[in-house]
């Protein structure tokens, strides 16, 4: 069908958006496999870590004593500080509301008693089939981190799968902190030493193949300080431009870099407690023109970085920018990235992911980044339309499904 005016655009561009399935290419979601790994359910939703930062805002009882609460007494003290001592219009409180509403939950009864007693008779395996469905996500990537001790036994005993979730390897320990995690290797039965040894480099892309093998990991993936530099004098450039380039040339398993975090800025808020810091591009410019035959996943943290994030993806095309990350999830920040993508890169780009901790936040996350990205494609739409180009409901349809997961998938396939 062709589009013949606005009104008709604006009905065109909500529904291809409403309908689309999702590739969410970055959760820290897990299969029932993986157990209590999956976190899912009220309590979890509202102890959601951005949440515990807010309320530390307000509350005066020291970090210990917050840790030392039960997850029920956790939820109760957000709850009470974030929903009920204060409207909560922060974008992680709201998402909480747009979770419970979805789910048909009375949310004007503001009473976490009821909405506990929504999940007492369900079981895990039916909430992630009604999650996917409500929240319209096809398939997901996990974060498989070998070096976690409680996630590693499923990996080694008995993982089963789900189609529907897909792995990613996670590499953070070998590059963040190689002094420290190399002995782990070794006990693994990898003959490694601290020193980058010809004969340590290759047993650290054995290792890196062995979890390739194990996982069948759609990327490899880190999240990196903004001091991240390659190529420089560093145990961490040499793993990634001798062991992690190699074997993601070799496996074809990108390599996903996410550059900006500022670990445990207040080490007592745990894992809430991270902070943002600006990168150098150089470095995403440098490894993209170097190994032009490899494929790099990219997101950044730093607003400051986005504008000549996108100018680099314009430079190469093994350069897929993904995702507006953890503090630039925020509405406002959302549609100025995703405004500026689309102006820069049209739709070769995967605007969004969630990086849901709790089952729950697919609803939310992609609920609210839809009507964003939506709003944004019809003043793009708007503005071709009104020079006489013409558009047609399929083209829209084909576009949507790209920027929604479909450019990941052929990114995957693309030979360079
Ligand atoms: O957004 C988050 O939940 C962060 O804590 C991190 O997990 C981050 O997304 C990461 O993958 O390191
Ligand atoms: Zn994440």
């Amino acid at each position: 069908m062709v589009i013949r005016n606005t009104y008709e655009l604006r009905k065109a561009v909500d529904k291809a958006v409403d309908n689309v399935q999702v590739t969410d290419i970055h959760t820290h979601l897990f299969t029932t496999d993986f157990g209590d790994l999956l976190l899912w359910g009220v309590d979890e939703l509202v102890t959601y870590h951005y949440l515990i930062a807010e309320t530390m805002r307000w509350v005066d009882i020291s970090y210990d004593e917050y840790w030392a609460m039960s997850k029920q007494e956790q939820a109760d003290l957000i709850w009470d500080t974030l929903f009920i001592k204060n409207s909560p219009y922060s974008e992680a409180c709201r998402g909480v509301l747009t979770v419970l509403e979805k789910l048909g939950l009375d949310i004007a009864s503001r009473d976490l008693n009821a909405f506990r007693e929504y999940f007492k008779n369900m079981t895990v395996e039916q909430y992630i089939d009604k999650v996917l469905e409500v929240a319209g996500v096809k398939n997901l990537v996990m974060t498989n981190d070998p070096f976690e001790d409680s996630e590693r036994k499923t990996w080694l005993g008995n993982y089963k799968g789900d189609e529907r979730f897909k792995a990613a390897l996670r590499i953070d320990p070998l590059l963040n902190a190689w002094d420290i995690n190399y002995k782990r290797l070794k006990e693994w039965g990898y003959d490694v030493y601290q020193e980058l040894t010809e004969s340590t480099l290759k047993e650290i892309r054995r290792f890196l193949n062995d979890w390739i093998d194990r996982m069948n990991p759609v990327y490899m993936a880190a999240s990196l300080p903004p001091a991240f530099v390659v190529p420089e004098d560093s145990a961490r450039s040499r793993i990634v431009e001798e062991c992690i380039i190699p074997v993601s040339r070799e496996r074809n398993v990108p390599f996903a870099m996410m550059i900006g975090v500022k670990k445990l800025t207040n080490p007592y808020l745990r894992v809430a407690g991270d902070s943002v810091g600006k990168s150098d591009i150089s470095t995403v410019e440098y490894l993209c023109a170097k190994y032009p035959k490899n494929k790099f996943l990219v997101t950044m943290l730093a607003r400051e970085n986005q504008h000549e994030l996108c100018v680099a993806a314009r430079k190469f095309r093994n350069l897929l920018v993904f995702g507006c990350w953890w503090f630039l999830n925020n509405p406002s920040l959302i549609e100025e990235m995703t405004r500026m993508r689309f102006e820069l890169l049209g739709p070769s780009v995967i605007p969004q992911h969630s990086d849901a901790r709790v089952l729950d936040q697919l609803i939310y996350k992609w609920s609210h980044s839809r009507k964003i990205i939506a709003d944004v494609l019809f003043d793009k739409y708007s503005d071709i339309l009104a020079t006489g180009w013409i558009i047609k409901e399929d083209e829209i349809i084909r576009d949507v499904e790209k920027i929604f997961g479909g450019n990941f998938w052929s990114f995957l396939e693309r030979q360079f």
